[in-house]
């Protein structure tokens, strides 16, 4: 699995060339390559020189502030500093920043790593080529990437941050490929910290240490080294997305879209155009520090509240409302826009990449016929309005045919109330313009500082001004299209969730008796194939495992064979949790409000149920999924709320064990599990940080 790809570690790609490089490998030409090689090498050198440079200067300035300061991106983790700290160390003006030219970036060191121009993706990465990815002809093929994750300040909104970007940019690119092809993507870490890729609601049936989930399928990437993940897509398709597994992590910039495409796909031909919305949750510093306040013991289970939202890694703050500790500019800011030429129909790909809030969206003047749930076809069924927890994610067909505008209100608004604190988001909602137009070919988005040229923003109203009170999936009949009938179940497996915050301990999630604490140098996975010897395979029975785990701290439920397994969960908990199965899409058997009734149980109807990969488990309420378990391996079940998940709501499902029993995993992935370097960035590895008080009963095993 080692890369063979042959980037040098101090060449930073320049992502636009590399990932279409990797991408479109069989249009590449030669030459290009290599000159933009030759472009890549010198702007690296140059770079480097800066770095040096810069880190240097810093070493004397606050050098003596950081406690961790062996690391060797000291630039990346001063500038952390520098605006955490509000430092008044001036944001050169974006204006000047021509492109990928760090000259002014000296002169002002703790941005020197912004790059206003270029962090930004282009939306057109965002629209999928839906025509040359149909029809029963085409050839299974390898789709490459080309990775390199590092610490970059950013402003997607205007406030400037620490991010963790893939390839410099934001959001992270799309991932578009055909069922029955290999995905091979490689990572190179060049971030401070330690991280690992998860390939959201894909199968990996056969490859489940692909599956790329820390403390339960493989330890955390160090800093400074690579991995190729390799995995097919045979068996599925639709909308997905990938993610980092490392602690809350993906919040502070790790993630994308991911679609398979296939000729099975109904309905493929009723639309004219295809594109990604990502809908995110945004924090305005890295999700660590807020990590460490959340599970804090007088924290009360209050998570914390996003300064605001974004959709496709956009929005526009006004500075002068943003507190002054932190760094604003929003002269380079946008608004996400979607082109969809008016007179035909447009499938708009919804995901929530968010952290934790679920969000209400419409579309002006527009009805959203939703055809797709996590990856399941459906049959149409038209809303104005629909909910989106996090990790779901819903396609729907607009028709660009109202005639009343030519430019449209995209809103989504998070649900505060299901906040702890509902009054506390400054700006629930984000919006995108939608315009009856094609892209332009030179694309003039309204800035916040605006331009002569600006295209007209909306001014139409959206549906209702009622807004969403409760926390819950898409009401509605949403039914798959394709006649999905659940099985009849083998066995009943009952979990009650709820939060526990003892004295002067931290707030922890539970399922039953157990909060997950991972163990990130030896993986629930390597626990039952490296060291299979030991494993009392046969005298360990079916269920929570307590042989192998500590059925308190990582509850492992081992089911023999291949069985329909049900889950039920009660929440005992005024949260709202989208629970969400690694390698299995499951069938939503019964969900609500209240507690499940046992005697409804042998009347549920096995007809007609959705069939998706992300349910929400309503506050005070409960959900019933059913699922096969066909697919060998070791796979989170788990809340989907980064805060939730790192407080424990985590367990594992140890499926087909006869298969994994017998399996040898990828060496470079074992060596990971004794690298200095595996944690960096952890929670309990930077514990040194934490008031004592706050790692009471926090103990490892
Ligand atoms: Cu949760």
């Amino acid at each position: 699995m080692a890369s063979t790809l042959k980037a040098s570690p101090t060449a930073i790609p320049q992502h636009k060339d590399e990932e279409e490089g990797h991408q479109k490998a069989a249009e590449a030409d030669d030459v290009s390559m290599a000159r933009s090689d030759m472009e890549l090498k010198k702007k690296a050198l140059f770079r480097s020189v800066l770095l040096l440079l810069a880190a240097g200067i810093i070493t004397i300035t606050v050098g003596a502030l950081l406690t961790r300061f062996d690391k060797a991106f000291q630039l990346q983790y001063s500038s952390k500093f520098a605006i955490s700290k509000g430092s008044s160390t001036p944001l050169h003006n974006s204006h000047s920043n021509n492109n990928n030219n760090h000259n002014d970036g000296v002169q002002n060191i703790s941005m020197s790593d912004f790059k206003p121009a270029t962090f930004r993706r282009n939306s057109s990465d965002y629209v999928l080529s839906a025509p040359k990815w149909t029809g029963d002809n085409i050839q299974p093929r390898t789709r490459e990437y080309l990775w390199v994750i590092s610490d970059v300040a950013a402003n997607p909104d205007g406030v400037m941050r620490p991010m963790i970007l893939i390839n410099e940019q934001f959001p992270g690119p799309l991932i578009e490929c055909n069922e029955n092809d290999v995905v091979r993507v490689t990572i190179h870490n060049r971030a401070t910290n330690a991280t690992s890729f998860h390939w959201h609601g894909l199968f990996h049936n056969g490859s489940n240490w692909m599956d790329g989930t820390t403390g339960i399928t493989q330890c955390p990437i160090p800093p400074g080294e690579s991995y190729t993940y390799e995995f097919n897509t045979t068996g599925q398709y639709g909308t997905y997305w990938y993610h980092s597994h490392f602690s809350t992590q993906y919040t502070d910039g790790l993630f994308g879209p991911l679609v398979i495409h296939s000729p099975r796909e109904p309905g493929t031909n009723r639309y004219k155009t295809d594109q990604i919305v990502m809908l995110h949750d945004h924090y305005h510093d890295l999700s660590r520090n807020k990590l460490y306040k959340y599970m804090a013991p007088d924290g009360e289970n209050e998570e914390p509240i996003p300064d605001g939202a974004l959709i496709n890694g956009r929005n526009i703050r006004n500075c002068s409302t943003i507190d002054k500790k932190y760094q604003c500019n929003n002269t380079e800011t946008e608004l996400a826009e979607i082109y969809t030429p008016s007179g035909s129909s447009h499938r708009l790909r919804f995901i929530n990449v968010g952290a934790f809030a679920e969000f209400e969206l419409g579309l002006d003047e527009h009805a959203l016929e939703v055809i797709e749930a996590d990856g399941t076809a459906l049959a149409p069924s038209s809303y104005h309005k629909l909910n989106i927890n996090v990790a779901q994610r819903y396609s729907v067909i607009v028709n660009a045919t109202s005639t009343t505008a030519s430019e449209f209100w995209l809103r989504a608004r998070m649900i505060n109330h299901c906040f702890s604190k509902p009054s506390a988001v400054a700006e629930p909602e984000v919006r995108a313009v939608v315009r009856y137009s094609a892209a332009p070919v030179s694309q003039t988005k309204p800035t916040a500082s605006g331009s002569m040229d600006v295209l007209p923003l909306p001014t139409t109203q959206p549906w209702d001004s009622n807004i969403a009170l409760i926390c819950k999936d898409l009401d509605g009949k949403l039914e798959p299209a394709i006649p999905m009938p659940a099985p009849t179940p083998d066995m009943l497996f009952y979990l009650r969730s709820n939060f526990e915050i003892g004295n002067y301990s931290l707030s922890r999630g539970f399922f039953n008796s157990s909060t997950w604490k991972r163990d990130l140098r030896n993986p629930a996975l390597n626990r039952v194939s490296l060291q299979r010897n030991k494993v009392p395979k046969e005298l360990e029975p079916e269920g929570v495992m307590h042989d192998l785990f500590n059925a308190d701290k990582g509850m492992v439920l081992k089911v023999d064979g291949i069985k329909a397994v049900d889950l039920l969960i009660d929440n005992y908990d005024d949260g709202n949790h989208p629970m969400h199965l690694h390698g299995h899409k499951f069938w939503v058997m019964a969900s609500g409000r209240g507690y499940f009734n046992m005697s409804d149980y042998h009347n549920i109807p096995q007809k007609g149920r959705l069939v998706r990969d992300t349910v929400t488990l309503e506050g005070f309420g409960f959900v019933l999924i059913r699922f096969i378990t066909d697919n060998p391996g070791m796979w989170a079940f788990h809340c989907h709320n980064v805060w939730h998940a790192e407080a424990g709501l985590m367990m594992s499902l140890f499926t087909r064990p006869e298969i994994v029993k017998d399996w040898t995993l990828p060496s470079d992935l074992v060596g990971f599990c004794s690298h200095p370097n595996a944690t960096d960035g952890y929670f309990d590895d930077i514990k040194e940080t934490v008031p004592l008080e706050w790692r009471h009963d926090n103990g490892e095993e």
